[in-house]
């Protein structure tokens, strides 16, 4: 049944729980003096940044990203950027500035504007929006490069307004020491970079340490302890959504055809870990599906990567009609959702629970991973039924603004004044009642 279809997928789909490997139990003995679950590994980092701040900062980047750095190297210097700039080759620079160019485009237009309502003579309202000053971004370097997602996560914060932006990193070949990342930032106007990782680098970004000032808000994908650590730190600073690993589901019918459909599903699966679901209802698909999978994996430079991963957390999934597969689909909640369908427009009304649709056979996911404008990081793990993915309004806060004058203030006092008396509190009631009493202040709006 569709519910047992369900259940068994999302055992599938959690990769992330609690679950520690050999090596990570290993580690957390010889750093903690004993074998830690990840969540509370992560109690500890805080605390330690928190209360001993720099110093803690620099023993957990040695002592679990392996990298002797001191307060003057952590921090990636104008040179290195200047230089990693210089050395970029200039297509790769062409391609930062066009996508850019998409990114920033859609980024700006969706931006919410100031909304104001006159709710009578002397009763305007409006919703204010204005950016956050100082923002933090993780940018992950553990298993790949990832300059997109710098853009991913930057682009949105300018377009909004934010003034301040700290990328963290990790002390890695693929993170703060990769001169692609470092071009990308610099050609971005990114200048505050920080080699650290994991949950000692997102608490020095909640709580500030020297040399580093506290952010007020943190975003950007990350492993299981920056994951940990950003759910820990909500209430100091404020969060984008958990991205865990990527998901995707696939809906096909018989229009689609089975090479792209192998190929959509192998480019998240090599994210590894990654989730690929294909969901038909086309007898046969899934079998020549599987033929192409082969085919391809097999000449693919991750081809066992995404092997292992598809064997573990993926799936070809027959159902009996199109209503099933959106059902399915809609309970499933994926991070991306490929509708390669004659239809995918009609279809993509009846979908509400997705991080990003993806609509027609010629629209892979990958063009919204690297290239179309809304951002990469995106809910997963089934939060799409409530959660959404980042865009520049999450770098805006509001403020309402209520303007009232005295003719206003005499409109509103009768149910002020009950519902204060209702409420026992007279202290509200008299600070009505004591301007109702007197002539209208000179000078006021209304
Ligand atoms: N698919 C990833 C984003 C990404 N893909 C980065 C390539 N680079 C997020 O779900
Ligand atoms: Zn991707």
């Amino acid at each position: 049944t569709a519910a047992d279809t369900l259940k068994a997928l999302r055992a599938k789909l959690s990769p992330q729980g609690d679950v520690v490997s050999p090596r990570g139990r290993a580690l957390t003995r010889e750093v903690f003096g004993e074998a830690l679950a990840p969540r509370e590994v992560v109690q500890r980092i805080l605390e330690q940044v928190r209360t001993r701040g720099c110093e803690a900062l620099l023993e957990f980047t040695r002592k679990l990203d392996h990298a002797d750095l001191t307060p003057d190297t952590l921090r990636v210097s104008a040179d290195e950027l200047a230089q990693a700039h210089r050395a970029a080759a200039p297509e790769y620079l062409d391609t930062i500035r066009r996508v850019r160019g998409h990114l920033e485009a859609f980024q700006t237009a969706i931006l919410h504007q100031d909304i104001t309502v006159q709710r009578g003579p002397g009763h305007r309202l409006t919703q204010r929006y204005r950016p956050l000053k100082r923002v933090g971004v993780c940018v992950p370097g553990g298993a790949a490069a990832y300059p997109s997602s710098l853009m991913m996560t930057v682009i949105p914060a300018r377009a909004a307004g934010v003034e301040q932006i700290a990328v963290v990193v990790p002390p890695t070949a693929f993170g703060g020491y990769n001169a692609n990342l470092l071009a990308a930032c610099h050609e971005l106007g990114v200048t505050e970079i920080y080699r650290i990782g994991g949950a000692q680098a997102v608490a020095a970004l909640a709580y500030g340490v020297e040399g580093i000032a506290p952010v007020d808000k943190i975003v950007g994908p990350g492993n299981l302890f920056v994951a940990l650590a950003k759910q820990a730190v909500y209430g100091v600073v404020d969060i984008d959504s958990i991205a865990g690993p990527s998901e995707v589901v696939v809906l096909a019918d018989e229009t689609a055809r089975p090479d792209y459909l192998a190929a959509d599903l192998i480019s998240q699966a090599e994210h590894a870990p990654g989730s690929s679901l294909l969901i038909t209802w086309v007898e046969g698909l899934a079998e020549q599906v599987l033929i192409h999978l082969e085919r391809q994996l097999a000449g693919l430079e991750r081809g066992d990567l995404a092997r292992e991963s598809l064997e573990q957390f993926g799936a070809l999934i027959r159902v009996a009609n199109r209503d099933e597969a959106i059902a399915l689909t809609n309970q499933i909640a994926p991070e991306h959702l490929h509708i390669s369908t004659n239809q995918p427009a009609e279809d993509a009304e009846r979908l509400h629970a997705a991080g990003a649709i993806f609509l027609g056979h010629d629209a892979p996911v990958a063009a919204g991973d690297y290239a179309a404008g809304p951002s990469h990081v995106l809910p997963t793990g089934g939060t799409p039924r409530w959660a959404s993915g980042l865009c520049s309004n999450d770098f805006l806060k509001r403020t309402s603004l209520i303007e009232i004058d005295h003719d206003g203030l005499a409109a509103l006092a009768p149910d002020i004044t009950r519902l204060a008396d209702i409420e026992g509190l007279p202290g509200h009631k008299l600070s009505v009642t004591i301007r109702l009493d007197s002539r209208p202040t000179p000078g006021q709006p209304g």
